[in-house]
Protein backbone atom coordinates (compact mmCIF):
# COMPACT_ATOMS: atom_id res chain seq x y z
CA UNK A 1 0.00 0.00 0.00
CA UNK A 2 1.31 3.65 -0.60
CA UNK A 3 2.11 6.17 1.75
CA UNK A 4 -1.21 8.01 0.18
CA UNK A 5 -3.24 5.07 0.32
CA UNK A 6 -2.35 4.46 4.01
CA UNK A 7 -3.13 8.23 4.79
CA UNK A 8 -6.85 7.84 3.98
CA UNK A 9 -7.26 4.85 5.57
CA UNK A 10 -5.70 5.85 8.76
CA UNK A 11 -7.52 5.64 12.25
CA UNK A 12 -6.04 5.81 16.02
CA UNK A 13 -6.82 1.83 16.10
CA UNK A 14 -4.83 1.34 13.25
CA UNK A 15 -1.67 2.14 15.37
CA UNK A 16 -2.73 0.20 18.60
CA UNK A 17 -0.65 -3.02 19.15
CA UNK A 18 -2.92 -6.60 20.49
CA UNK A 19 -0.90 -6.09 23.78
CA UNK A 20 -2.62 -4.84 26.59
CA UNK A 21 -1.52 -2.09 29.01
CA UNK A 22 -0.76 -2.74 32.10
CA UNK A 23 -0.66 0.72 33.95
CA UNK A 24 -2.39 1.05 37.17
CA UNK A 25 -6.17 1.60 35.92
CA UNK A 26 -6.30 5.52 36.29
CA UNK A 27 -2.79 6.48 35.18
CA UNK A 28 -2.48 9.44 32.84
CA UNK A 29 -0.40 7.32 30.20
CA UNK A 30 -3.17 5.62 29.22
CA UNK A 31 -4.62 8.89 27.54
CA UNK A 32 -1.18 9.59 26.33
CA UNK A 33 -1.14 6.81 24.61
CA UNK A 34 -4.32 7.48 23.25
CA UNK A 35 -2.72 11.26 21.77
CA UNK A 36 -0.07 8.97 20.24
CA UNK A 37 -2.33 7.16 18.05
CA UNK A 38 -4.73 10.19 17.25
CA UNK A 39 -1.71 12.10 16.65
CA UNK A 40 0.07 9.59 14.32
CA UNK A 41 -3.69 9.22 12.48
CA UNK A 42 -3.86 12.23 11.82
CA UNK A 43 -0.25 12.51 10.06
CA UNK A 44 -1.15 9.30 8.10
CA UNK A 45 1.73 7.91 8.30
CA UNK A 46 2.29 4.56 8.09
CA UNK A 47 3.02 2.36 11.19
CA UNK A 48 6.33 0.85 9.71
CA UNK A 49 7.52 4.49 9.15
CA UNK A 50 7.17 5.84 12.81
CA UNK A 51 9.45 4.58 15.38
CA UNK A 52 9.04 5.06 19.22
CA UNK A 53 11.83 4.89 21.37
CA UNK A 54 12.16 4.94 24.85
CA UNK A 55 13.89 4.51 28.38
CA UNK A 56 12.43 2.53 31.53
CA UNK A 57 9.91 3.06 33.41
CA UNK A 58 5.89 2.62 33.37
CA UNK A 59 5.29 5.82 30.63
CA UNK A 60 8.54 3.87 28.67
CA UNK A 61 6.37 1.33 28.16
CA UNK A 62 4.28 2.95 24.90
CA UNK A 63 6.37 1.26 22.46
CA UNK A 64 4.82 -2.16 23.12
CA UNK A 65 1.35 -0.72 22.94
CA UNK A 66 1.38 0.79 19.58
CA UNK A 67 1.80 -1.44 16.53
CA UNK A 68 5.02 1.02 14.70
CA UNK A 69 8.63 -0.10 15.11
CA UNK A 70 9.65 0.43 18.75
CA UNK A 71 12.77 0.05 20.93
CA UNK A 72 12.39 -0.56 24.59
CA UNK A 73 15.84 0.67 25.44
CA UNK A 74 18.15 0.76 28.35
CA UNK A 75 16.90 3.55 31.30
CA UNK A 76 17.79 7.38 30.47
CA UNK A 77 19.70 6.37 27.14
CA UNK A 78 16.48 6.71 25.06
CA UNK A 79 17.35 9.59 23.60
CA UNK A 80 21.08 8.43 22.64
CA UNK A 81 19.51 5.17 20.79
CA UNK A 82 17.03 7.99 18.48
CA UNK A 83 19.92 9.90 17.75
CA UNK A 84 21.69 7.20 16.24
CA UNK A 85 18.68 5.77 14.52
CA UNK A 86 17.56 8.93 12.87
CA UNK A 87 20.92 10.19 11.50
CA UNK A 88 21.65 6.75 10.03
CA UNK A 89 17.63 6.09 8.72
CA UNK A 90 16.18 9.82 8.42
CA UNK A 91 13.38 9.11 6.36
CA UNK A 92 11.96 7.65 9.67
CA UNK A 93 9.39 9.91 11.92
CA UNK A 94 11.36 9.04 15.09
CA UNK A 95 9.13 9.71 18.43
CA UNK A 96 11.09 8.76 22.01
CA UNK A 97 9.34 8.42 25.26
CA UNK A 98 10.56 9.17 28.61
CA UNK A 99 9.48 9.69 32.10
CA UNK A 100 11.16 12.60 34.57
CA UNK A 101 13.36 9.88 36.16
CA UNK A 102 13.97 8.64 32.91
CA UNK A 103 14.92 11.87 31.20
CA UNK A 104 15.48 14.41 33.45
CA UNK A 105 17.60 11.97 36.23
CA UNK A 106 19.89 8.87 34.66
CA UNK A 107 19.12 10.55 31.22
CA UNK A 108 19.62 14.03 32.02
CA UNK A 109 23.34 15.13 30.14
CA UNK A 110 21.52 13.12 27.20
CA UNK A 111 18.61 15.79 27.25
CA UNK A 112 20.87 18.88 27.15
CA UNK A 113 22.94 17.11 24.37
CA UNK A 114 20.09 16.52 22.50
CA UNK A 115 18.44 20.08 22.61
CA UNK A 116 22.27 21.20 21.55
CA UNK A 117 22.26 18.85 18.35
CA UNK A 118 18.86 19.39 17.15
CA UNK A 119 18.61 16.23 15.13
CA UNK A 120 14.46 15.98 13.77
CA UNK A 121 12.81 14.29 16.16
CA UNK A 122 10.22 14.63 19.09
CA UNK A 123 11.18 14.15 22.53
CA UNK A 124 7.61 13.13 24.94
CA UNK A 125 8.09 13.63 28.94
CA UNK A 126 5.66 11.86 30.62
CA UNK A 127 5.85 13.90 34.01
CA UNK A 128 3.87 12.96 36.45
CA UNK A 129 6.84 14.25 39.68
CA UNK A 130 7.73 11.02 40.87
CA UNK A 131 9.33 7.50 40.16
CA UNK A 132 6.23 5.36 39.34
CA UNK A 133 7.96 2.06 38.53
CA UNK A 134 10.37 1.73 41.65
CA UNK A 135 7.38 2.95 43.64
CA UNK A 136 7.49 6.50 44.51
CA UNK A 137 10.92 7.86 45.21
CA UNK A 138 10.85 11.71 44.03
CA UNK A 139 12.27 12.91 41.21
CA UNK A 140 14.22 15.75 39.83
CA UNK A 141 10.55 17.79 39.34
CA UNK A 142 9.01 16.69 42.52
CA UNK A 143 8.40 19.17 44.60
CA UNK A 144 10.87 20.12 47.76
CA UNK A 145 8.13 19.10 50.15
CA UNK A 146 6.84 16.16 49.01
CA UNK A 147 7.12 13.99 52.20
CA UNK A 148 6.46 10.22 52.36
CA UNK A 149 8.04 7.44 54.02
CA UNK A 150 10.61 6.73 51.14
CA UNK A 151 11.90 10.57 51.34
CA UNK A 152 10.91 11.79 54.81
CA UNK A 153 10.25 15.67 55.34
CA UNK A 154 10.79 16.32 51.84
CA UNK A 155 14.14 16.46 49.48
CA UNK A 156 14.17 19.97 50.16
CA UNK A 157 15.70 20.28 46.88
CA UNK A 158 14.65 23.14 44.25
CA UNK A 159 12.96 21.08 41.37
CA UNK A 160 14.35 21.08 37.92
CA UNK A 161 12.70 22.96 34.86
CA UNK A 162 12.75 21.19 32.08
CA UNK A 163 11.26 23.52 29.66
CA UNK A 164 13.35 26.10 30.59
CA UNK A 165 16.48 23.69 30.08
CA UNK A 166 15.32 23.15 26.90
CA UNK A 167 15.36 26.21 25.74
CA UNK A 168 18.74 27.42 26.69
CA UNK A 169 20.11 24.11 25.40
CA UNK A 170 18.75 24.72 21.90
CA UNK A 171 15.52 22.84 21.24
CA UNK A 172 13.66 24.04 18.55
CA UNK A 173 9.93 23.21 20.10
CA UNK A 174 8.76 23.63 22.75
CA UNK A 175 4.66 22.72 24.49
CA UNK A 176 3.12 21.18 27.53
CA UNK A 177 0.46 19.23 27.78
CA UNK A 178 -2.07 17.56 30.06
CA UNK A 179 -2.61 13.60 29.57
CA UNK A 180 -6.29 14.82 30.56
CA UNK A 181 -6.96 16.55 26.91
CA UNK A 182 -6.20 13.72 24.77
CA UNK A 183 -7.30 15.65 21.74
CA UNK A 184 -5.59 18.76 22.39
CA UNK A 185 -1.95 16.61 23.25
CA UNK A 186 -2.46 14.70 19.93
CA UNK A 187 -2.86 18.34 17.82
CA UNK A 188 0.46 19.54 19.59
CA UNK A 189 2.37 16.18 19.04
CA UNK A 190 1.56 16.57 15.04
CA UNK A 191 2.87 20.05 15.53
CA UNK A 192 5.85 19.19 17.02
CA UNK A 193 6.43 16.06 14.91
CA UNK A 194 5.91 18.37 11.55
CA UNK A 195 8.25 20.65 12.98
CA UNK A 196 11.65 20.53 12.23
CA UNK A 197 14.43 19.96 14.73
CA UNK A 198 14.37 18.91 18.00
CA UNK A 199 10.78 19.03 19.62
CA UNK A 200 10.48 18.54 23.13
CA UNK A 201 6.98 17.93 24.41
CA UNK A 202 5.79 18.18 28.60
CA UNK A 203 3.13 15.86 29.54
CA UNK A 204 1.72 16.56 32.72
CA UNK A 205 0.43 12.89 32.99
CA UNK A 206 -0.73 11.77 37.14
CA UNK A 207 0.71 8.88 38.67
CA UNK A 208 -2.59 8.33 40.29
CA UNK A 209 -0.94 5.14 42.41
CA UNK A 210 1.72 7.40 44.31
CA UNK A 211 0.32 11.31 43.65
CA UNK A 212 -2.90 10.79 44.28
CA UNK A 213 -2.87 14.39 44.74
CA UNK A 214 -2.24 15.06 40.86
CA UNK A 215 -6.21 13.74 40.12
CA UNK A 216 -5.96 17.60 40.64
CA UNK A 217 -3.93 18.56 38.22
CA UNK A 218 -7.34 18.78 35.38
CA UNK A 219 -8.45 21.40 37.91
CA UNK A 220 -5.27 23.47 37.62
CA UNK A 221 -4.08 23.18 33.84
CA UNK A 222 -5.42 26.36 31.62
CA UNK A 223 -4.43 27.49 27.68
CA UNK A 224 -1.16 29.18 27.84
CA UNK A 225 -2.70 33.03 27.71
CA UNK A 226 -0.10 33.66 24.87
CA UNK A 227 0.65 32.88 21.15
CA UNK A 228 3.86 30.84 20.53
CA UNK A 229 6.62 32.63 19.85
CA UNK A 230 10.06 32.61 18.12
CA UNK A 231 11.71 34.73 20.43
CA UNK A 232 13.78 32.89 22.68
CA UNK A 233 13.88 35.75 25.10
CA UNK A 234 10.34 36.44 24.90
CA UNK A 235 9.69 32.78 25.82
CA UNK A 236 12.33 32.27 28.71
CA UNK A 237 10.24 35.14 30.31
CA UNK A 238 7.50 33.61 29.58
CA UNK A 239 8.46 30.01 30.55
CA UNK A 240 10.01 31.20 33.83
CA UNK A 241 7.47 33.08 35.00
CA UNK A 242 4.41 30.48 34.62
CA UNK A 243 2.55 28.79 36.76
CA UNK A 244 3.60 25.24 35.52
CA UNK A 245 -0.11 24.65 33.82
CA UNK A 246 0.19 26.54 30.98
CA UNK A 247 -1.00 24.36 28.33
CA UNK A 248 0.00 24.63 24.57
CA UNK A 249 3.11 25.52 22.29
CA UNK A 250 5.58 28.05 23.89
CA UNK A 251 8.27 28.49 21.30
CA UNK A 252 8.43 27.47 17.74
CA UNK A 253 12.45 28.10 17.47
CA UNK A 254 13.95 28.48 13.69
CA UNK A 255 17.15 26.91 14.15
CA UNK A 256 18.52 24.50 11.30
CA UNK A 257 18.05 20.23 12.21
CA UNK A 258 21.57 18.96 12.73
CA UNK A 259 21.53 15.97 9.48
CA UNK A 260 24.85 14.68 9.05
CA UNK A 261 25.95 13.12 6.03
CA UNK A 262 26.74 9.57 6.86
CA UNK A 263 25.09 7.02 4.65
CA UNK A 264 23.18 3.78 5.17
CA UNK A 265 24.77 1.06 7.27
CA UNK A 266 25.78 -2.07 6.14
CA UNK A 267 24.15 -5.46 7.33
CA UNK A 268 26.60 -7.12 5.89
CA UNK A 269 28.61 -9.67 8.39
CA UNK A 270 31.99 -9.06 6.35
CA UNK A 271 31.62 -5.59 6.63
CA UNK A 272 31.17 -5.87 10.46
CA UNK A 273 33.68 -8.35 10.98
CA UNK A 274 36.27 -5.99 9.10
CA UNK A 275 35.19 -2.69 11.55
CA UNK A 276 36.22 -4.92 14.55
CA UNK A 277 39.93 -6.25 13.01
CA UNK A 278 42.53 -5.64 14.63
C1 LIG B 1 20.37 1.73 35.15
C2 LIG B 1 19.09 1.63 35.91
N1 LIG B 1 18.96 2.31 37.06
C3 LIG B 1 17.80 2.26 37.76
C4 LIG B 1 16.77 1.51 37.29
C5 LIG B 1 15.49 1.43 38.09
N2 LIG B 1 14.41 2.24 37.53
C6 LIG B 1 13.53 1.71 36.66
S1 LIG B 1 12.36 2.78 36.20
C7 LIG B 1 13.02 3.99 37.20
C8 LIG B 1 12.40 5.34 37.34
C9 LIG B 1 11.19 5.53 36.51
O1 LIG B 1 10.65 6.80 36.74
P1 LIG B 1 10.12 7.69 35.57
O2 LIG B 1 11.08 7.79 34.47
O3 LIG B 1 9.70 8.98 36.18
O4 LIG B 1 8.91 6.86 34.98
P2 LIG B 1 7.49 6.48 35.55
O5 LIG B 1 7.64 5.06 36.03
O6 LIG B 1 7.11 7.42 36.64
O7 LIG B 1 6.63 6.62 34.35
C10 LIG B 1 14.15 3.54 37.87
C11 LIG B 1 14.96 4.34 38.81
C12 LIG B 1 16.94 0.81 36.05
N3 LIG B 1 15.95 0.08 35.51
N4 LIG B 1 18.10 0.89 35.40
S1 LIG C 1 2.64 3.49 39.22
FE1 LIG C 1 1.90 5.53 38.60
S2 LIG C 1 2.92 5.92 36.62
FE2 LIG C 1 3.06 3.70 37.02
S3 LIG C 1 1.28 2.80 36.00
FE3 LIG C 1 0.71 3.20 38.14
S4 LIG C 1 -0.27 5.23 38.10
FE4 LIG C 1 0.91 5.02 36.19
Amino acid sequence: MSSVETRLACKPADYKSDIKPIWCPGCGDYHVLMSFTRAFAQLGLPPEEIVVVSGIGCSSRIPAYTNCYGFHGVHGRSLALAAGLKVTRPELTVVVASGDGDGYSIGGNHFLHACRRNIDMTYVVMDNRVYGMTKGQPSPTTEPDFDTALSPGGTGLRPFHPLVIALASGANFIARCFSGEPNETASILVEAIQHPGFSFVEILSPCVTFRPDEKDWKDLVHPAPVAPTNDPAKAARRIMTDDGFNIGILYRGDRKPYAPAIGRPSNELADLEKDFEL
